[in-house]
């Protein structure tokens, strides 16, 4: 009886040691991930559904209100998520919808950037520009639902400080030549929203 038992607390203390031992294998793998891979930055604005200001019209798609945007900043790379109140939809022959996303990378000096996305009723693309140069840099961009996720790459981002941020959407439609709806709303609603980046 004594040896079954004495098996049985050995067998048990052998069971601890591989969990601990498995446990701490996998606490180590987290910790080398997050050494080696960092973690990401993130900023966020929440903005209210039905804001949108009208200067010409009665109406505008809800694909313009813009309820939510994110920033996720990893090295150089930045993904900016934009959320709408509706689905991304057609917008009809004549209507026009862009989002143009401000950011200004404090490294010291001020870099700023001209995030742009623009759609109609046949396509959406994306492109950055720096404030100051002409060339624009197409940008990878996709929507689903109520999303749009654009991935941008920046060199100053790696030493940049903090992001100053907002985003502007705006609609026209046109009859003819006529502007006959004229929409934008945008977020934050009255400053800029900085986004502190722990290098
Ligand atoms: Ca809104």
């Amino acid at each position: 009886m004594e040896e079954q038992a004495g098996a049985k607390k050995s067998r048990r203390l052998k069971l601890v040691i591989i969990g601990a031992a498995m446990v701490a294998a996998l606490l180590g793998s987290v910790f080398l991930y997050i050494f080696l891979v960092g973690n990401p930055n993130q900023g966020e604005i929440s903005d209210p559904a039905n804001d949108v200001e009208l200067t010409v019209g009665t109406d505008y798609p809800g694909v313009i209100d813009i309820v939510h945007a994110a920033l996720e900043a990893k090295g150089k790379n930045l993904t900016i998520t934009i959320e709408v109140r509706d689905p991304v939809t057609d917008l009809g022959d004549d209507g026009f919808a862009q989002y143009n996303l401000t950011l200004m990378l404090d490294n010291g000096d001020l870099d700023s950037y001209e995030v742009c996305v623009e759609f109609n009723s046949s396509n959406m693309r994306a492109c950055s520009v720096k404030l100051g140069e002409s060339a624009a840099q197409p940008l990878s961009v996709e929507y689903s639902q109520n999303s749009i996720v654009v991935k941008a790459s920046f060199d100053e981002l790696q030493i940049a400080k903090e992001i100053q941020w907002f985003v502007l959407s705006t609609f026209e439609r046109y009859s003819g030549d006529e502007l006959v709806s004229d929409a934008s709303d945008i977020a934050p609603d009255d400053s800029l929203q900085t986004t502190v980046l722990k290098q």
